[in-house]
């Protein structure tokens, strides 16, 4: 059982945040720029990653990847893999990244050498949500195969990132869920404040426009 003392969970989430603080200080010291990616479990967060990052090579942006996972190196070596420089950064037991975990990922790059920094949280639509990172931009990720009702179930990660993201927009069809649903609920919550944007990694679809509003 899990048993939180009274005031504790307040005081680890204010520790939490000063160390974000710091974090936010350290890159913008160095001008890094840096995306945190919270989302689900397969929504493609991986995916969309390199490929963001593939983009931002391309017009010769320097850009490296901090892999968060509970255990092991899958995403860290399929960020290698594509050429994309990657750091490792295991939680063990827990299920989201926290600015400390960051802290000390970010003490093992060398800063001068990117411009651009992006994060891959841990996969999960409930605890990254209250660990800010120190990152200019929050970023939720879902996809349709999750089905239709992912904004209704998990107001909070929504509400605490910048922009939402739906991708695999390219098997709807076959998965039979209608984007404008999860649309409609996303606009509803945020009171059309922000922004949701429809995207297939796979086709390439949307992710230009991803980046204009990561400005990136
Ligand atoms: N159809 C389709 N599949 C995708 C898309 N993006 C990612 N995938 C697939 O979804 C699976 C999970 O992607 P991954 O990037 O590992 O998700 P993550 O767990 O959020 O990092 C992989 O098999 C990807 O190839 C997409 O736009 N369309
Ligand atoms: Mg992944």
């Amino acid at each position: 059982m899990h048993i939180v003392q009274p005031g504790m969970e307040i005081d680890v989430l204010k520790e939490n945040s000063k160390i974000a603080h710091e974090n936010f200080h350290l890159m913008k010291e160095h001008k890094i720029k840096s995306i945190d990616f919270m989302g689900s479990i397969g929504a493609g967060k991986t995916a969309l990653i390199i490929k963001i990052a593939e983009k931002l090579r391309a017009k010769g942006v320097r850009v490296c990847a901090i892999a968060g996972d509970v255990t092991g190196v899958d995403d860290y070596s399929r960020f290698e893999k594509s050429g994309l420089k990657a750091f490792n950064c295991n939680t063990g037991h827990e299920c989201h990244l926290d600015a400390n975990l960051v802290k000390k990922s970010l003490a093992e790059i060398n800063m001068d050498d990117y411009d651009v920094i992006l994060i891959e949280n841990v996969g999960n639509l409930v605890c990254p949500a209250d660990f800010p990172l120190g990152t200019d931009y929050r970023v939720v990720v879902i996809s349709v195969t999750e089905g239709d009702d992912m904004v209704r179930k998990h107001h909070d990660i929504f509400l605490h990132s910048d922009i939402a993201i739906l991708n695999k927009t390219d098997i709807c069809d076959a998965v039979d869920v209608d984007p404008k649903i999860i649309a409609d609920d996303y606009n509803k919550l945020t009171g059309g404040l922000k922004n949701i944007y429809m995207c297939s990694v796979r086709k390439d679809e949307g992710v230009d426009e991803i980046m204009a509003a990561l400005k990136l």
